[in-house]
């Protein structure tokens, strides 16, 4: 237990966060689609190699979440992923769900599956250098979603991952994420957020999962994406803390998910949130906020590459600078 301690208080340390570049094969195929990149294993390839080369990411970097092809693939100079990323100062980790797939008797929601087998793929993970895992449940609000039987059955999974990481040696980041999409309140989004969050710690306690040795990712408390009003980095920031003070303060550290904000937006509120004195680092763990702009400045073109990695470097250090507001904070 204390290897994950150490390791999940080295992944929230101050001043850094966390890439998630765990997109799995689909997502990531229909991403570079998008711009015009042909998917291949070797296209995802070159593309994660980019993100992870960006000079001197390690300085707002303390962790990469890997899907597992890519954990299992080569730097160009024939060294593994892993082992390269250590190499660099930076964490690897490994997203070990399989995906959220419809729930059977619950039209409409999902539950995130991957259980089956897991304890044999963590071992084998932790073997090819993974320090950390990543389980992703996911939560669409309508005036009836999401329901208890769907809260209470991601919250569960959520639990069994987190121990069974535990037992590997493996920090688990465990992510319920209540999604954007809808014309919710920010309200509506922190009354569900909170219902979720208390299950999660209801079934991480039954399962004996140790706090200190967990990073949680979860959403800002924000409105729906179709909500007529837009809340102000102060009210995220105020309504999300709001929720997290229900988290004890043994837990190692909140590593935000952006969620599809735009960039800009997610950096702003997190800096926000940094006024708050919280027991426990408030920092980033986005994908699509930190990775979308250098998707696009790259897009396949070999002499794009570091048109690429500045502009995850530019946002890596925005996001790195929102940090430092907390410098500020007396201990809480
Ligand atoms: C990077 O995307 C992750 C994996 O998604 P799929 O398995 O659906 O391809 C995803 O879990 C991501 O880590 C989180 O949603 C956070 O990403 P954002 O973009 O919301 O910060």
């Amino acid at each position: 237990m204390s290897t994950c301690n150490e390791t999940a208080a080295a992944m929230t340390m101050p001043g850094k966060g966390i890439l998630a570049a765990d997109e799995s094969i689909s997502t990531m195929s229909t991403r570079l689609e998008q711009v015009g990149v042909v998917p291949t294993a070797e296209s995802r390839r070159d593309y994660r190699e980019l993100l992870v080369t960006t000079a001197d990411l390690a300085a707002g970097v303390s962790g990469v979440i890997l899907c597992e092809e890519t954990l299992g693939q080569v730097f160009s100079d024939g060294r593994p992923f892993p082992e390269a990323i250590r190499t660099l100062g930076i964490l690897p980790g490994i997203k070990v769900d399989t995906g959220a797939k419809p729930c059977p008797g619950l039209p409409g929601e999902t539950i995130t599956e991957g259980l089956d087998g897991l304890p044999a793929r963590l071992a084998g993970y932790a073997e090819a250098g993974a320090v950390f895992a990543k389980w992703r449940a996911v939560f669409t609000i309508t005036e009836e979603r999401p329901s208890w039987g769907a809260i209470a059955a991601n919250s569960s999974a959520l639990a069994r991952y987190a121990a069974a990481c535990q037992e590997a040696d493996l920090v688990p980041i465990v992510e319920p994420e209540v999604l954007m999409s809808g014309e919710h309140s920010l309200e509506r989004c922190a009354e569900v957020t909170a219902s979720v969050h208390a299950a999660v710690r209801q079934q991480l306690r039954a399962m004996n999962v140790g706090l200190a040795g967990i990073v949680l990712k979860p959403n800002m408390v924000i409105e729906g994406e179709d909500h007529p009003v837009r809340a102000t980095p102060e009210q995220v920031a105020e309504a999300t803390v709001a929720v997290l003070r229900a988290w004890p303060a043994e837990l190692a550290g909140v590593a935000f998910l952006s969620g599809g904000q735009e960039p800009e937006r997610a950096t702003a509120n997190l800096a926000a949130m940094q006024s708050h004195n919280t027991p426990w680092p408030l920092t980033f763990s986005f994908g699509r906020a930190l990775v979308s702009p250098a998707l696009a400045a790259w897009h396949g073109d070999e002499g794009l590459v570091e048109a690429g990695q500045r502009a995850l470097a530019s946002h890596v250090a925005a996001n790195a600078n929102a940090l430092r507001g907390r410098e500020r904070l007396q201990p809480a």
